[in-house]
């Protein structure tokens, strides 16, 4: 079986964020062609990344939606040169349902979905797709979503709203087996919620889902340490390793070869005497 149609989640994996947007926040739309997509999807692969999870709408604080032709104008191309090229698992990080199905048909075998698959027909259509899907917490919308936040208890929150999107996806016919959590770090919590939500993985994991996190170079690591988006590597490294140590089990990261190898040290100290 090729290894892009399984997730190996025995050890904490490394998810590479390729993103094909002209917006996005962090390497700001430098690998909007498709050969630079797939370069850097290469380097990826070969500093370790488990899985690449493309994008085409970005979902950083303030961005503007982009149209499902866009979208699909954007990831498809590279979805399908990736897939014909390497054996790697290829997640889709999208809500709309047109661009899941798009992007299965391509290659892809795992949907990332900011908003849960609350888009109406999203459930059903990640049923159909039969891969595994990440339900994501976020509280508002991007354009908006630091307007304020607000939550009774952070975590039990989070852990509520991500427990009854999972509810909802094994009554449309996804297997429990396919359904990974993510408490959503930065999308619409302060930084007190975001660094409570960190500290409580243990408890994300209890509730019976493999957890995928992603901290990397976000503004709460940027506001803790003072540090512009260029010089948040550091930080980003230490809430890695922090939420592996205690169950997490795949991290969405830019930096794919620092994150490997922090990784790797602490499956060296866990499995040691
Ligand atoms: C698309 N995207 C940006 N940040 C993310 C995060 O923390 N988790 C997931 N699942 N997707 C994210």
């Amino acid at each position: 079986m090729l290894e892009r149609l399984s997730l190996n989640l025995s050890a904490p994996a490394v998810m590479g964020v390729l993103n094909v947007t002209p917006d996005s926040f962090s390497d700001g739309g430098r690998f909007l062609a498709r050969d630079h997509a797939l370069a850097q999807a290469e380097q990826m692969i070969q500093d370790g990344a488990g899985i690449i999870d493309i994008g085409g709408e970005s979902t950083r604080p303030g961005a503007q939606p982009v149209s499902l032709q866009q979208e699909l104008d954007r990831v498809i191309p590279v979805i399908s040169a990736l897939a014909d090229t390497f054996d790697t698992p290829i997640s889709i990080d999208t809500s709309k349902p047109e661009v899941m199905i798009a992007a299965v048909n391509a290659g892809a075998t795992m949907i990332n979905d900011v908003t849960a698959l609350q888009a109406p027909g999203a459930v059903e259509m990640a049923a159909q797709c039969q891969v595994p899907v990440c339900l994501m917490h976020m509280q508002g919308e991007p354009r908006s979503m630091q307007h304020e936040p607000h939550y009774t208890h952070v975590v039990d929150d989070v852990s509520a709203f991500l427990t009854a999107r999972a509810k909802v996806c094994v009554a449309a016919g996804i297997p429990k087996e396919k359904i990974i959590l993510d408490p959503g770090f930065g999308f619409g919590k302060t930084i007190a919620h975001n660094l409570s939500l960190v500290k409580a993985t243990q408890q994300l994991v209890a509730l019976g889902y493999p957890l995928l996190m992603g901290f990397s170079r976000k503004s709460t690591i940027g506001a803790v340490l003072d540090q512009p988006v260029d010089n948040r590597l550091a930080g980003s490294l230490s809430l890695a390793v922090f939420a592996a140590s205690r169950g997490a089990h795949i991290l969405r990261v830019h930096d794919v070869k620092p994150t490997v190898d922090a990784l790797r040290m602490l499956t060296a100290v866990l499995a040691s005497e």
